[in-house]
Formats: C-alpha cells, structure tokens, sequence
C-alpha cells in the first residue's frame, strides 16, 4: 500500500490531484449533458442502459417494486457516478502528463482528447462527446489558473488547495452551464407538444396533423370530458398525467426521417415502412387504457390517452405471417424486447399520435404499439420491428422473472374520498378490465357485510378502455372500511384473493378506512 503510494507520487499523482481529476470527470459529465441533454448521446446514457441490463434480475425487480421511478433515478446516478469517474481516470492522466512535462497545455490537451474517446466509446456520438473533452478542460484550466495566481509567494500546500479550489468552481460553472443549456435538449419532440425544442436543429418533419382530423380528436376529446364525472381528486377519463415506465433511465432519440418500422421473420413477405408511409396509412381514433403489471394494486399507473394510428392487422396481413407458433416478437429502438401471440396483436393499433399531438418522446416516438386489453409491457414503444417467429422466446421482463404478457387483471381502484358539506362523503376512482370491459362496480361502507352499486361514467367509444365511478353515502359514527371491486363485462368478479405485483399483476379487493363523522 505505502510503497504503491510512493510510486503513484513519484509520477505525480498526489490526493489533492486525484481530487482535481475528479473534480474534472464530473465537468466531463455536466459538459456532456450540456451538448446532449438527457439523450443517448449524453455519456451516462449507455452505462445507464448496460446498468438495467446487466444487474441481477431480482435486484431490478426489488428496485421496481420498492423505489418505482425512483429506482430510475438510483441507476442514473449510479451511472453518473460511473462515467465521471472513467472521465476521472482521463483527466488523471493529463494532470501527471502536466506534472512530469512542466507543460499544462500538453496535459489538459491529453486530458480533453481522452475525454472525449471515452466519450466517443461510450456513446458512439462523436460530436457531442466533444461536450465532454470540453467539460474536463474548463475544470482543469481554472484550476490552473487559480493555483498560478500569486503562487510563488506561498506555500506549496496553499498552492495545491486553490489548484482544488479553483477546480472546484470550474466544475460549478460548467454545471451552471450544463443545466441551463442541457434542458434544451434534445433536438427532437418533447412530451405534451409537436413543436420542436427552440434553438433546435432537427430535420425531424413536422406533420400538421391528419389533416382535417384535428376537429374530429378534438370533438373526441371534448365528449370525453364531458362524460367524466365531476368527482375530486380523480384524474378525468381522458389522464391529465400519463404514467411512465421505461427499461432504460434515457429514452432514447428517434429521428424519424430515419426511422422504419419492419415486418420480418416467419413471413412470406418481409418488409420495411417509413415514417411518411406510415403516417400515410389509413388510421383511426381511440380511447385506450393502458396499465402497469408491476404496479401496486391501488397504485397510479393505470391512465387512458386517445390515440391515433395505424390498424396492425393491415401491415401482418401484406406480410402474410406464417408462423408455426403464432408468436411474434416486438423490438425498440431502446433494445426492448416482448414476446406475445400473434393473435393478441391481431386488433392492435400503431399509435404515431396521443391526444392529438406528435406521440410525446417519453411514450414511444415515433411509432408504439397498443395490445388490446393487454398489460403495459407489451406496448412496446419506439417500435422498429414486428418479427413472426418459428418459436416462443421470452422478452425482456419474462426473462427477469415477470409473466406480464397476458391480458390485465379487473381492477376497480379508490383514489378520492371527498367529505362534502352536507356531510355526506363521496369516494370514486376507475375501473379497468382490458377488452371484457366494466360491467358494474360494487362498494361496501362497513368492511364488506353489505355492498351497494356505483354510478359509473359513460362509457367511451373503443372496446379497451376504464370508466369512473363514484359512491356517496352517509358515513357512520366511528372508522369504517370502505372495499370496493369491479365486474367485468363477462360477469365475473374481480379475484378477492390479495397478491403483489410480483410476477404476474396485483390482485385483491381495494379498502380503505375512512373517518366518520
Ligand atoms: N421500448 C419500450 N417499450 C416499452 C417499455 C420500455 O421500457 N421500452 N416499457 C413498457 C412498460 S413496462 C409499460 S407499463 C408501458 C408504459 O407505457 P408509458 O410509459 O407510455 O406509460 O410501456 C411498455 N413499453
Ligand atoms: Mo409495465
């Protein structure tokens, strides 16, 4: 260890310059998210991949269940840490190339170009790995030049700590940087508009909107919010906040001039479809509810968007599958992957838009597919290939241990319990059971001795999406348990019988005490 230290000395690599380089990695990062923002070209973005890849299925598991988004968030800043410290090992060298040449340019010139190569091998994106080699260069130059102010009038040792020092404020000031500039990105289309980001440069086309079309969503829309019920604290039937649930903490950029969706594998004719063909195709309209497996069974991702796209069965019948096992394969441009029967895609749309708007980046642009009445995983987004397949393989979440292809589980939720001022309380939330539909939702107010009917909401055109309901009584003296459980359209019950998420879909009957009068 000590004669290790000794070594490391000699060739000038001290503990307050490993702090520099340090210091340094982490202005590689924060310039790099300063040019690429939170997309594939930003240097954590593929160790951030590798990382939800590579852990051990039961860890990603146990993150998704405990932590929900925020295990997202964990494995961002894992990776942060992760590629700070490679931009670390880079910035190091250059300081000890500095320190044994007496020539800072020659180091901090070393420290930027390997930056940058870590940078460029990270993320294949050679220009904006630049933002990296920059980063560490800005860090180690104010460094420099804090540490060389007045330095012959003092001691080595205060010398060294405003080299630190000086380092330090260079890291804060490429993050200053990196933040403003950094949440300008990407150059692509962002939740929520179809207008590019200002400043951007994206060749991306624009469409206007299927033209004439736009009244129709519009009206779509307009029914939808007048059929929902006037319950507080319940999102309306057409969701407010989509929820999210991606493999990868980047999403990745799509330029969609680029892009094309393939038909391939067990066909007898494979082929391929650009954006523009696509968005050529004859679409329709939908109200659809998609719902998270791994989610708990009172919990928030569970939304409705209307979307707009392109009937699947139109591009498998022109490919004419021939699949012995009447499976397909879906993949992403994240590298996602789900395995499902061909027959539960049959019916399915190719969704290019949400809510009338360019499908937002975070739910899938340009293309998604929509799996009637199926669990959330399998509408796979960023889509760019439909493969027939001769055999059942397992996707991404089957291979972490997850049954989460098949059709959702009935479902009737409790989110508001509201007290009015005649002292009445009114509770309501949504029901959702994929393509069997709600026939009716059921609510006890005294832990399920004796059950009365909700009032649902209307129900929406399409044949794969929740309705509200809404109860309110007269709430007795004391706590009392409020249960509730939905019918599908079949007539069967919700299953009683409670069971986490884990591996194949929360079940059980949603209650909730509630304070009496
Ligand atoms: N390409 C790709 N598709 C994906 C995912 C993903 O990580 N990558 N997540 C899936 C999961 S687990 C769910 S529940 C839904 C969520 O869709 P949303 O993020 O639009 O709500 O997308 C599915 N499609
Ligand atoms: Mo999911």
């Amino acid at each position: 260890m000590v004669v290790a230290r000794t070594h490391l000395r000699e060739r000038g690599v001290t503990p307050s310059r490993i702090g520099r380089a340090a210091l340094a990695g982490f202005g590689g990062v924060l310039g790099s998210y300063a040019v690429a923002g939170l997309t594939p070209g930003f240097v954590a973005a593929p160790i951030g991949g590798f990382l939800s890849r590579r852990l051990p299925s039961a860890l990603i598991t146990f993150a998704i269940l405990f932590f929900g988004s925020l295990g997202q968030t964990l494995n961002l800043v894992l990776a942060i840490l992760l590629a700070a410290g490679l931009l670390a090992v880079a910035a190091l060298i250059g300081v000890a190339i500095d320190q044994r040449t007496g020539r800072f340019s020659l180091g901090v010139g070393t420290a930027g170009v390997l930056g940058w190569l870590v940078a460029v091998l990270l993320t294949s994106a050679p220009v904006a790995a630049v933002g990296a080699g920059i980063g560490i260069g800005i860090v180690l130059t104010v460094g420099e030049v804090a540490g060389a102010i007045g330095s012959t009038y003092r001691e080595p040792a205060a010398t060294e700590r405003r080299h630190f020092l000086g380092s330090l404020a260079g890291a804060f000031g490429v993050g200053l940087l990196g933040l403003v500039l950094g949440r300008e990105r990407p150059p692509s289309f962002d939740a929520g508009t179809n207008e590019p980001h200002s400043g951007s440069t994206t060749r991306t086309p624009v469409p206007s909107g299927p033209s004439g079309q736009q009244t129709a969503i519009e009206a779509l829309l307009e029914a939808a919010e007048e059929k929902s019920l006037d319950v507080d604290g319940i999102e309306p039937l057409v969701s407010e906040r989509f929820y999210e649930v991606d493999v990868n903490p980047v999403n990745p950029t799509v330029d969609a001039e680029e892009w094309t969706l393939s038909v391939t594998g067990a066909v007898e004719t494979e082929f391929e479809i650009t954006y523009e063909e696509l968005l050529d195709a004859e679409f329709e309209h939908r109200f659809v509810t998609l719902r998270c497996v791994g989610e708990q069974l009172n919990g928030n991702q569970m939304d409705t968007a209307l979307w707009t796209g392109v009937p699947v069965d139109a591009l498998l019948d022109r490919a004419t599958p021939d699949s012995t096992c009447d499976c397909v394969m879906l993949r992403a441009a994240d590298d996602y992957y789900e395995e499902f029967p061909l027959d539960a895609l049959r019916g399915g749309l190719l969704a290019h838009r949400m809510n009338g708007e360019l499908l937002p980046r975070k739910h899938g642009f340009p293309l998604r597919a929509l799996v009637p009445g199926h669990w959330g995983e399998v509408n796979v987004k960023w889509l760019t290939e439909i493969e027939l397949l001769e055999q059942e393989r397992d996707g991404y979440w089957e291979q972490q241990g997850w049954h989460g292809t098949g059709p959702v589980e009935t479902v009737a939720k409790l989110h508001a319990v509201d007290r009015h001022d005649d002292g009445h309380v009114e509770v309501g939330g949504h029901a959702y059971a994929g393509t069997r539909g709600i026939q009716t939702v059921r609510v006890s107010t005294d832990g399920g001795d004796t059950w009365a009917e909700a009032t649902l909401s209307e129900p929406l055109p399409g044949d794969d999406v929740w309705r509200q309901w809404r109860y309110e009584y007269e709430p007795p003296p004391g706590d009392h348990e409020v249960v509730v459980y939905a019918i599908d359209g079949h007539g069967d019950r919700q299953p009683r019988e409670q069971s986490g998420p884990f591996p194949d879909g929360p079940t059980g009957w949603v209650s909730r005490s509630v304070t009496g009068q």
